[in-house]
């Protein structure tokens, strides 16, 4: 019984995201959803971001946490941004976007971000009308959050490998990482970055850049 509402649930969040897929397309927006743990630094990687592209791309946020908004209010240093509290919910969904979404003024905006809620398990099974997945996972968190949580490696549009700069100082094992990742994964680009020194940050650059211009060349895994 209890898997059949599940079931149910995630048909209507599906219905609803591809509505809102449908509606960002049309009005020419190119939407990726920032997946990972808690503190693998989406916020970070979105402020440069966000810095970069101002006065290229009209650009808008939305940004789901379990409580307070301080992701939103660094955000909103550099671009309109919407924060989703999800009073404790560990993810973001199709009806939470619906909702946020007429609290920005869209005409303009060429991306707009999902900051998803810090979790590497079910923000990984919410289609929330994005083009693309954007999974990261930082050097400090450890190998083996790859194995172990595999279904956001298996789905991801691109693996970012943040925090690149604190490589040489943790036990981070990039062989190993990249062995478990192709296992999972044969194909998904793997960008190493760091927020903080720039490292990588032109390849992100680029591959948003090309992915925007073409987001039905791959659709994206619900
Ligand atoms: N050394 C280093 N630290 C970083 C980098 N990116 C982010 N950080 C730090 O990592 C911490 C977490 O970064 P956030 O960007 O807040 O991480 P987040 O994924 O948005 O976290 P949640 O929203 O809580 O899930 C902060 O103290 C950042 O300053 C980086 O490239 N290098
Ligand atoms: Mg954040
Ligand atoms: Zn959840």
């Amino acid at each position: 019984m209890r898997v059949d509402v599940v079931h149910n649930v995630l048909k209507l969040n599906d219905a609803l995201a591809q509505q809102i897929r449908a509606d960002l397309r049309g009005r020419g927006i190119f939407c990726p959803n920032l997946i990972s743990s808690p503190g693998s630094g989406k916020t970070t990687l979105l402020e440069r971001t966000l810095e970069h592209f101002r006065g290229t791309w009209g650009q808008a946020v939305i940004v789901g946490d379990l409580a307070t908004s301080r992701d939103a209010e660094r955000l909103a240093e550099y671009a309109q941004t919407v924060q989703i509290n999800t009073d404790g919910g560990c993810h973001l969904d199709a009806a939470m976007v619906a909702n946020a979404m007429p609290h920005l003024d869209l005409d303009g905006v060429d991306v707009l971000y999902i900051e998803n809620v810090g979790n590497l398990v079910c923000p990984v099974g919410y289609d929330l009308g994005h083009d693309a997945k954007v999974a990261l996972i930082s050097v400090t968190e450890g190998e083996d959050k790859v194995a172990k949580y595999p279904r956001l490696w298996r789905e991801a549009d691109v693996v970012l490998l943040t925090k690149a700069d604190l490589l040489q100082y943790v036990p981070f094992d990039v062989a190993r990482f990249y062995e478990d990742l192709r296992a999972l994964n044969g194909t998904v680009p793997v960008l190493e970055v760091s927020s903080m020194t720039g490292q990588g940050m032109d390849a992100w650059f680029e591959w948003l850049t090309a992915r925007r211009e073409s987001p039905n060349a791959q659709e994206p895994a619900a």
